[in-house]
């Protein structure tokens, strides 16, 4: 990696030629989709920070003064990303959280190498009231064979994520991301419209403070769940008690764990009984980001990384953050599913049927 001193001002655009110099084979095809999801987050940054003034909230069947039907602001993102990417030719195919089908490239535009997989506005429902949101992306190379992108070039385990990262509208606008060489920051200067490097090479702090998981599904949680939350709260007398933070919004909390030390968990109920986030908008490209900082994710079973997806929309378990916590769902024989008689879940790395070390 290239080193910077804390007074050098790297524009993002900057850092990723740096960073594929360091790839003689390198097409810079991959550094142009960074470029482009920069841009992207600049324009989603926008929308966000003119939404109370805009009226563009509220559902898309609502139509304002003028007759216009207005769009709701993750309508409006996931338009923002496809636009920024269906004509550049970098991209064979794209999935997005909002689409319920393959996105395909344009007839008559050129395909590229890569897949994209995002969430365009996690958190939407932060929204409305002024709670920061963000954008989730993960980048895959083309495994089949024929121009257009298919179905098995965007169901591919995490661990073969080629990037992956998210941008945060909070206080202000931030882009993370890796590309397997460390994770990286950079805060959105508004004065210049320019992504700068303020986060170089980020760990994500050993020791914990922070536990982030919404107990209002307590009464809904597993018994060994119930533990393994009793644990991280000190409750257990077996360990100091994390302080709770829970935004609701992902990006969010997974931003406030890695620069301060913490576990997110968002763990399977009775309701969801796989859990509510993405495996591959959400969950897969935040594991990548964690493991390059020097954390970890799993679903309970395994890490995030090897679980080899079946469906564009497939919901996981999660556990992510600082090692030392997510190395305790271990100790907490967790059921797979809460509901009994889904499909197994396949991981690549571990036998599906292997269970957790019992404990706790
Ligand atoms: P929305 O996009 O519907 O706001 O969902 C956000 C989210 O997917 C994720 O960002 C949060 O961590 C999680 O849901 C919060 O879910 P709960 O409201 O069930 O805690």
């Amino acid at each position: 990696m290239v080193k910077h001193t804390a007074t050098s001002v790297v524009t993002i655009e900057r850092f990723i030629i740096e960073q594929e110099r360091l790839w003689p084979e390198a097409t810079g095809e991959l550094s142009g989709i960074l470029y482009d999801m920069a841009l992207a987050g600049k324009m989603i940054a926008n929308k966000v920070r003119s939404a109370g003034l805009a009226d563009i909230l509220g559902s898309t069947s609502d139509t304002n003064v003028q007759g216009e039907v207005q769009q709701k602001l993750d309508v409006i993102a996931n338009e923002i990303v496809v636009k920024a990417f269906d004509h550049g030719g970098r991209l064979c195919a794209m999935a997005s959280e909002e689409e319920p089908d393959i996105i395909q490239i344009p007839e008559g535009f050129r395909s590229g190498k890569y897949v994209l997989l995002f969430d365009p506005l996690d958190g939407s429902s932060n929204i409305d009231v002024n709670v920061p949101v963000g954008t989730i992306f993960s980048v895959f190379r083309k495994i089949t064979r024929g121009t257009r992108g298919e179905m098995e070039d965007l169901l591919q385990p995490g661990r073969r994520q080629v990037a992956a990262g998210y941008i945060l509208y909070g206080s202000s606008t931030m882009m993370v991301y890796t590309t397997g060489q460390g994770a990286h920051g950079f805060t959105l200067d508004p004065s210049i419209g320019e992504f700068l490097l303020s986060h170089p090479n980020i760990r994500i702090p050993e020791r914990a403070r922070y536990l982030s998981v919404n107990d209002a599904y307590e009464q809904d949680w597993p018994e060994p769940t119930r533990a393994l939350m009793r644990r991280y709260r000190g409750m257990d007398g077996q360990k100091k008690a994390l302080n709770v933070r829970y935004v609701g919004s992902l990006v969010a909390d997974f931003h406030r764990n890695l620069l301060g030390g913490g576990v997110f968990c968002y763990p399977a109920n009775e309701k969801a009984p796989r859990g509510k986030l993405r495996l591959l908008y959400e969950a897969n490209p935040l594991a990548f980001i964690a493991e390059q900082a020097g954390g970890l994710a799993t679903d309970g079973y395994g890490s995030i990384l090897d679980v080899e997806p079946t469906e564009l929309h497939q919901r996981t378990p999660l556990y992510i953050g600082s090692k030392a916590e997510v190395e305790l769902v271990n100790e907490f024989p967790l059921p797979k599913f809460v509901a009994p008689g889904l499909p197994e879940r396949r991981h690549a790395g571990r036998a599906a049927t292997s269970a957790p070390a019992a404990a706790g």
